[in-house]
């Protein structure tokens, strides 16, 4: 492979320099190489670069075109421009230190005229990034396929009422596996943007709902066909742009997986704007998929609470991503999930070094907050204080409860004996708020 130009050229690999920099080029908090538990930092947290906004988002919002213009971004036809921006990508995921990237298919290569045009492209984009891969040592955490941009799409992929586009979608997703398997792929997510409806006046829900299952069974049945072992993620979200999305959440999409026996193939990426969006918190989509053991990996990102829509902003809100890590490893970690920045910069932030600081904040944040939820864990105050807090179940009838060892019957006998009325306890959630503080501060 020739070596190409730097596309960074003022830009060194990110350095930690500890908490005390005042250089904002370096990490303060990710120390990429630091061993923890006999792993790298950098192992730990599998922070992952989202192609599509960081190489492909240009500042476009509903209002108006994007402001963002990058040097690397012209070339005698889309394909050869598609080689270059990927030269330019691989050189920002080496030099911000994250050891994986993610994609969707239509990204990294154009759309051709036809689908086996489109193939064509794809691989020669792939054959690329493999040597990039090969040349950086990063890996792909994930690959998917966009099936919401095009036209043909507008009424969904796998519930769209038309089965020829249905067909499509399919043809779309068996390449799209084919090259996550090629790249090495961790794992391959399903994200349905256009998967649900914007009136029921014109939608069959039942109907479409077996179809997006049978899309998914298919999904399962292909990637067993080829060897893929990579895991494969349901990533929910209410709304946007679909009026109503059928994976809502994590709670409608476990429903969703065990109805149609697809429980035991799926678990959850999460992403933090979609939780709000859905009117939880980060921490509780997480906890619900935990409960079900079915955490998967992580978008990270936020939303503003001041505006209704997907803004995909770098989260560096160091509270909420402390109860998020903290959450996440009570579970036991993500296993081969990872962070990825599903963030975009604003609309006028169009220097190429606002790419790094994004990111470096981004990385920073999650960083600061494993340091602190790993401390949380450690000291136990909030686990001894929960564990104490549902300690009547641990003995005596709270166990039968259970065990299931009793009813209504025994209940009812002993509340009119022994137990007579219970005794109210504080839940003391200004106590343990401030408790919370004190770790931040
Ligand atoms: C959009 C989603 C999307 C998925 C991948 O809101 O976050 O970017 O992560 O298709
Ligand atoms: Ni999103
Ligand atoms: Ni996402």
């Amino acid at each position: 492979m020739k070596k190409s130009r730097a596309h960074f050229p003022r830009i060194k690999p990110i350095a930690y320099e500890g908490p005390g920099s005042a250089n904002p080029l370096a990490f303060r908090h990710y120390d990429p190489d630091e061993k923890i538990d006999g792993q790298t930092m950098s192992a730990h947290l599998r922070f992952s670069i989202a192609y599509w906004h960081s190489f492909r988002g240009m500042g476009a919002d509903p209002f108006g075109p994007g402001t963002i213009q990058r040097p690397w971004e012209k070339g005698p036809d889309p394909v050869s421009i598609a080689q270059v921006r990927m030269d330019a990508a691989f050189e920002f995921f080496a030099k911000i230190r994250a050891p994986f990237w993610c994609f969707h298919d239509r990204d990294i290569a154009p759309e051709g005229r036809s689908l086996a045009e489109s193939n064509r492209h794809l691989d020669r984009i792939v054959a690329h990034a493999k040597d990039l891969q090969r040349a950086t040592g990063v890996k792909l955490l994930w690959g998917t396929a966009n099936l919401f941009s095009s036209p043909r799409y507008m009424c969904g992929a796998a519930t769209n009422p038309d089965a020829h586009v249905f067909a499509y979608a399919a043809a779309q997703v068996k390449k799209a596996l084919d090259v996550t398997k090629q790249l090495g792929g961790q794992n391959y997510v399903f994200w349905g943007g256009r998967e649900g409806y914007e009136t029921l006046l014109n939608t069959n829900l039942k109907r479409e709902q077996d179809h997006l299952a049978a899309f998914l069974h298919m999904a399962v049945d292909y990637a067993k066909s080829i060897g893929f072992t990579g895991q494969f993620l349901i990533e929910p979200k209410p709304k946007e742009p679909t009026k109503h999305q059928y994976d809502f959440d994590v709670a409608s999409g476990v429903a969703f997986l065990r109805t149609y026996g697809l429980e035991k193939h799926f678990k959850f990426n999460i992403e933090t704007n979609h939780a709000t969006l859905a009117g939880h918190t980060f921490n509780h989509e997480i906890e619900v998929a935990a409960a079900q053991g079915m955490l998967g990996s992580i978008d990270a990102n936020s939303g503003d609470l001041l505006l209704g829509w997907d803004t995909d902003q770098f989260n560096t809100d160091v509270k909420e991503l402390t109860l998020a890590m903290t959450s996440i490893l009570r579970a036991g970690g993500l296993g081969r999930g990872g962070f990825n920045f599903d963030a975009k910069l604003r609309r006028p932030s169009i220097d190429p070094e606002d790419l790094f600081l994004a990111h470096i904040g981004g990385m920073d944040a999650y960083a600061l907050a494993f340091r602190l939820a790993r401390r949380i864990l450690a000291e136990g105050k909030f686990e001894d204080f929960v564990a104490a807090r549902y300690a009547s179940y641990d003995s005596g009838f709270g166990r039968d409860i259970e065990k299931r060892r009793v009813g209504f019957r025994e209940l009812n006998k002993l509340v009119l004996g022994k137990l007579g009325e219970p005794k109210p306890r504080s839940g003391k959630q200004e106590f343990l708020e401030n408790l919370l503080n004190a770790y931040l501060h």
